[in-house]
């Protein structure tokens, strides 16, 4: 690799986050992607934050302030009309005062939260803001357990694969044979004019998240009737590590402010996640699987979802497997780290999530894996998320194989992902 220029980096990857934002909140990316992104401006705020720490708050202000009344958090908001991205609000019909999307994403807030407290320099807009925050994040998580948790397991379930955000993972392939397609309206996608339809996800699966929704809309977007109605119900360790390490550091951020009751919610929500993500574990994989609800069994797909649980505070045992199986992949893989086991028949290196390296995934992975001290693999993920950058641009996602750029250009959170990685 030619040496990284910092500073050259740096200003690039502003210049990019500049480039999408919208004033009070930032596309992922023009074109492809024109509205706001629910775990996107998240990861942005982090970005934000270290040329414009209000702007940053603002970000995830903006997200919550079309939070559901139930607590739900959307994964889209439309605030603007644009014909480029299918599916809009029409096909959605949320009936929300500003159209939103009726799904959720990743809930990454809490952690950007005390990120944000944390790194503030003004202290005391950051209290305000952050005690504002704070009971809607929380609102979102209890909103979770109670309708994404019906029985008291405590892990929660996807009902969908773009809450997951990984849109066409195989760890949905069998679950999707179990969704049908008949009935639904004809449609135009519109991703595929603006990226390569061969590295997007097929048609088959498109016809599936629109049944979906289509399935959600006649059931009037009622959370409490969601869960049991759908045929596809997957607990996602990656989805789940994210909300715990979310609501722990949440719990830290109420202790700072003396908000115990929220504290205490969130510390318990995180410590009973925690027990009982261990049972998505699995030994000969030496990561974690996804677990369908439908038929109580986990499902054979070595999927990046299942080493982002290094994210939480898992058993130490675990993050030490979790390295050796990243390494691992690093023997067939140039780049790390890439979305599917590469040593899978299945594995796509082109392909959307079935592959492709994500560096906010990478981020997520580093996070952990420095905390558990596996700083080796940390830091060799780092510089491959770099060289990455170096050779291919903001893109949206690379071939873990060649580094070929995919997917969209000039992407917001992969900017926001590199400006944490130089730091
Ligand atoms: C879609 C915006 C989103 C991400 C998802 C990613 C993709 C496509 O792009 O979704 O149509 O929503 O899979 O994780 O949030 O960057």
């Amino acid at each position: 690799m030619t040496t990284l220029d910092k500073s050259r980096v740096f200003d690039h990857a502003v210049e990019v986050l500049k480039e999408n934002d919208r004033g009070s909140y930032t596309v992922p990316t023009k074109g492809l992607y024109p509205f706001q992104w629910n775990w996107d401006s998240c990861f942005t705020a982090l970005g934000q934050n270290y040329y414009d720490e209000d702007r940053a708050w603002t970000e995830i202000e903006t997200l919550f302030e079309h939070q559901w009344p139930d607590g739900m958090v959307p994964h889209i908001v439309f605030h603007v009309h644009d014909d480029g991205y299918f599916p809009g609000p029409d096909v959605w019909a949320t009936g929300r005062p500003t159209a939103t999307s009726g799904i959720t994403q990743p809930p990454i807030a809490g952690f950007a939260l005390r990120q944000l407290f944390e790194r503030a320099k003004d202290r005391t807009a950051a209290e305000r803001r952050a005690r504002e925050l704070l009971r809607k994040i929380d609102k979102w998580s209890a909103w979770f357990y109670a309708n994404r948790d019906p029985h008291g397991e405590g892990l929660v379930a996807i009902l969908h694969p773009w809450e997951a955000g990984r849109d066409n993972s195989i760890d949905w392939d069998e679950a999707f044979e179990r969704v049908p397609t008949e009935g639904i309206a004809p449609y135009t996608r519109r991703d595929t004019q603006h990226a390569d339809p061969a590295h997007r996800p097929t048609k088959a699966q498109y016809d599936r998240y629109l049944w979906l929704v289509e399935h959600f809309r006649k059931l009037g977007w009622d959370n409490s009737k969601l869960h049991d109605a759908s045929p596809f119900q997957i607990v996602d360790p990656g989805f789940n590590a994210i909300l715990i390490r979310g609501c722990a550091d949440l719990a830290m951020v109420a202790e700072a402010l003396g908000e115990s009751e929220i504290a205490t919610a969130n510390r318990a929500r995180a410590e009973k996640g925690l027990a009982a993500l261990d049972r998505l574990w699995s030994e000969s994989h030496g990561q974690y699987l996804c677990l369908d609800r439908t038929t109580g069994n986990l499902v054979d797909s070595a999927s990046i979802g299942g080493l982002l649980p290094v994210f939480a505070t898992i058993p130490a045992e675990r993050a030490r497997a979790i390295a050796r199986t990243i390494e691992r992949m690093g023997e067939r893989a140039k780049y790390l780290v890439p979305s599917h086991d590469p040593a899978d028949a299945r594995f796509d290196s082109k392909r959307y999530w079935r592959g492709p390296v994500w560096l906010v995934c990478n981020y997520l992975i580093v996070d952990g894996l420095a905390a558990a001290g596996k700083t080796a693999v940390a830091d060799r993920i780092i510089a491959s998320s770099l060289e990455l950058i170096q050779q291919s641009g903001f893109a949206e996602y690379y071939d873990p194989m060649t580094g070929e750029p995919l997917g969209g250009g000039r992407f917001t959170w992969t900017a926001a992902m590199v400006l944490e990685f130089l730091d």
